[in-house]
């Protein structure tokens, strides 16, 4: 069967975020569910200063660890070093994206971007975070 870019169909491509440090079954389970909403998954992996300024910390994984493995994911065609969130706006813009997924944690903090493409938060996977296991470890 012909692919849909093939026929002259262009594909739809969606976009999502977030640090995915300690990667794990829940960011494994989003990028899946996201990318069954289109043919293009395009991924924004938030840069170290990003992380620290936001949380005071580093991530366990520095940015380039965690774009090579997010770029080693079967569902994942593109990636890139998300610098700030308050430029999701011309993140889209450029990318040129049909949809824009986030887990539900981020639930209407993006309904801005309505206008220009659509935006769906998926329910988080539960009994699963960065920090939970970061805990479990220290035990
Ligand atoms: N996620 C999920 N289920 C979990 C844990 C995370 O569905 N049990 C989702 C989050 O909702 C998010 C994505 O996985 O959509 C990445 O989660 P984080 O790595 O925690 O990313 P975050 O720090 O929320 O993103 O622009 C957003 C920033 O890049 C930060």
């Amino acid at each position: 069967m012909q692919k849909p870019h093939c026929l002259g169909l262009r594909m739809r491509r969606v976009i999502t975020f977030g640090t995915f440090d300690l990667f794990h079954y829940g960011h494994l389970q989003i990028l899946k569910r996201a990318r069954e909403f289109g043919e293009y998954l395009i991924v924004g992996v938030s840069s170290d200063s990003l992380n620290f300024a936001k949380k005071n910390r580093y991530p366990i994984y520095t940015q380039t660890e965690r774009r090579d493995i997010i770029e080693s994911i079967k569902y994942v065609n593109y990636v890139f070093i998300e610098e700030s969130l308050e430029l999701k706006r011309q993140y889209c813009l450029q990318y040129k994206v049909d949809i824009l997924v986030m887990g539900d944690d981020w639930r209407g903090k993006f309904d801005s971007l309505k206008d220009i493409c659509d935006v769906i938060y998926l329910p988080r996977t539960p009994s699963i975070s960065t920090t939970q296991l970061i805990e479990k470890i220290r035990i």
